[in-house]
């Protein structure tokens, strides 16, 4: 029986209006990029069709012989990117692959320090409504008050009095390089092992933009679909001595079958990231935070920590309006044409669901090509938005003038 050949309209429609919507307004959303059309296509390739539990010459379905290659070509492409023992390229996302390296090294209950969500952390680092949160004894580390960088004082104290198993490091909204040393060396005093969440600056490490964690880690995850610009999906490195620990808990542990057009898509997006383009990517990527930073500065915002090191600016909006909160910025914001996200600051006294800040990254935009002269072009935009908020012709005025920004700049034309 044939595929059917009905038209659908409704969904074409709605793909070309997204395709619309990404190539006429700015995203700044730090967790995104625009994949290669490369990446696409495998993520759109025959090997979506195909079953494949285990692992390369261990499987429970024939068929694989392909697949075998494909998923053996991205694990080497990764640990050679990287310099890792091992790799697990099968999970299905971040907190996937986060989970599976609890499953793997600890039991319910075991201690665990990790950086709190409300300082930056993320929602698997034992977050009270995240699975890790309620099986596991987190305990959260934070930022100092004065520099709003990682307390490494606090950690130490942290691991001598609660003695955990585990040490999490990493973080989805923190605007500044994380040295593994000292956590490695924290680690080894109470006998504990590391891992590095580097899910936001996996692209900036492979480009040589942020220090490279893994020889000082037991285990490093990240995603691909972030700054290392590939499919949607997660990734597992970690040491040769816990290999067999991190598969089993990945498969059968927390999934079943694997996606192999996302690991086929993840073995183009290695290739892609080891070529030489990509660490002139990585550092344009920090140029331009750097940039817009310097900007947003300049329009009155506080930046956290008073800039950044990475791909992303974490922003106080309170020195610019102390009436504005995160969730009118970002919705008035996308209105005209940037999109960004809402974010909690360090002890924001908003809830996180309005929260005192936004978060904005430039991966994206660097993708499409754009430099510091567009950072302060952005900037500007940003701040004009914001303070004609209620001026709905204002922000009409500036849609417009984010789309011609966009347009030579589109990434999918
Ligand atoms: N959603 C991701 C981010 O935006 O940082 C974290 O999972």
């Amino acid at each position: 029986m044939p595929w059917s050949n009905v038209e659908d309209t409704e969904y074409s429609a709605l793909e070309a209006a997204e395709v619309d919507r990404q190539n006429t307004a700015l995203q700044l959303i730090a967790s995104e990029n625009f994949a290669s059309p490369a990446v696409m296509s495998a993520t759109g390739s025959v090997f979506t069709n195909k079953y494949s539990e285990g692992y390369p010459g261990r499987r429970y379905y024939g068929g694989n012989s392909v697949v075998d290659q494909v998923e053996s070509l991205a694990i080497e492409r990764i640990c050679a990117l990287f310099g890792a023992e091992h790799a697990n390229v099968q999970p299905h996302a971040g907190a996937n692959a986060n989970m599976a390296v609890y499953q793997a090294l600890l039991e319910p209950g075991d201690t665990v320090l990790g950086l709190s969500l409300d300082h930056g952390g993320h929602l698997t680092h034992g977050s009270p409504v995240n699975a890790s949160g309620k099986m596991y004894n987190f305990v959260g580390y934070g930022l100092t008050e004065s520099d709003e960088r990682i307390d490494i004082d606090q950690v130490q104290q942290l691991a001598t009095e609660h003695k955990p198993k585990l040490i999490v490091t990493g973080a989805t909204a923190y605007p500044r390089s994380i040295d593994a040393r000292p956590f490695r060396e924290i680690a080894d005093s109470v006998g504990a092992l590391l891992m590095f969440d580097a899910a936001h600056i996996a692209g900036l490490i492979a480009g040589g933009a942020h220090p490279n964690p893994v020889p000082y880690c037991d285990i490093v995850t990240f995603t691909t679909h972030k700054t290392l610009r590939g499919p949607r999906g997660g990734c597992i490195l970690s040491t040769a001595d816990l290999a067999k620990k991190i598969d089993s808990a990945v498969f059968p542990g927390q999934q079943g079958g694997p996606q192999e057009h996302s690991i086929a898509a993840k073995a183009v997006a290695f290739l892609e990231a080891a070529q030489p383009e990509f660490a002139t990517y990585s550092a344009q990527i920090v140029a331009n935070a750097q940039a817009l930073a310097k900007q947003l500065s300049e329009e009155g915002f506080r930046l956290v920590s008073g800039g950044t090191d990475n791909h992303l600016l974490l922003v106080d909006l309170r020195p610019f309006d102390a009436e504005l909160d995160g969730k009118v910025a970002q919705i008035v914001l996308d209105e005209a044409g940037i999109t960004l996200n809402r974010n909690s600051i360090p002890d924001d006294p908003r809830s996180p669901f309005v929260t005192s800040g936004i978060r904005i990254g430039t991966p994206a935009v660097t993708t499409q090509g754009m430099t510091e002269e567009h950072m302060v072009t952005i900037g500007q935009l940003i701040a004009r938005t914001l303070r004609n908020r209620d001026d709905d012709a204002v922000v009409a005025e500036i849609r417009e003038e984010v789309r011609a920004l966009c347009v030579p700049f589109a990434p999918y034309p």
